[in-house]
């Protein structure tokens, strides 16, 4: 079987849950023909993403797929790309809150993810769940984790990608969606991450 790394995230600007975690806690454990091992991240800028790496050293895994809250969006939104930049509206949890900073010197400006996004939004939208292609992940602690992992596995065999997902109903903040419908958008996700 195939083995997918698949990672949420830790609360961050004072919320309670942060619906990627309790949605990627909730996923079964085969999906779309992938064993799934689940790693749960912290909100702060380059350990995240070297969470994810150290683990991949021991799984190997043939993807990786990160999922991450994005207060604000209405819908289950794939990222087509991410920026060399850091820049942050609000502390990380570490406290950390860098200004129009490169992620990596000396390295391209910007990485598209090696997943097949687009097809992983139709499959979403299909499920009648409202979902579309985001052109941009920011510049927090989500587009840090993606560009550093495609810089990371860029020409190897682990295909990387990022998945954001909108508020769940019981943070009580608009617009919110409900976990079932994050659950199903996500399997959906997975299982269209090999369709040609
Ligand atoms: N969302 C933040 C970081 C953690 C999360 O769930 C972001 O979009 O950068």
């Amino acid at each position: 079987m195939k083995k997918l790394l698949i990672t949420g995230f830790e609360p961050f600007g004072g919320e309670e849950i942060n619906p990627s975690w309790e949605a990627v806690s909730r996923l079964p454990d085969t999906l779309g023909g992938y064993a799934l091992t689940r790693l749960l991240l912290p909100v702060v800028f380059g350990e995240a993403a070297q969470k994810v790496i150290a683990a991949a050293e021991g799984i190997d895994p043939d993807v990786i797929l990160c999922v991450g809250q994005a207060g604000g969006r209405d819908q289950i939104t794939p990222e087509l790309v991410a920026i060399n930049l850091r820049h942050a509206r609000i502390a990380d949890n570490s406290g950390a809150q860098p200004q129009d900073e490169r992620i990596m010197e000396s390295a391209p400006d910007a990485y598209f993810s090696t997943l097949p996004v687009r097809k992983m939004a139709e499959a979403i939208s299909a499920l009648g769940i409202k979902a579309g292609l985001s052109y941009s992940a920011g510049a927090y602690v989500c587009n840090d984790l993606l560009y550093t992992l495609l810089a990371r596995f860029r020409g190897k065999k682990t295909r990387v990608g990022f998945i954001h997902v909108p508020y769940t109903k019981e943070q009580g903040k608009e617009p919110c969606m409900e976990m079932d419908s994050i659950l199903a958008g996500l399997c959906a996700a997975i299982e269209s991450m090999d369709a040609q």
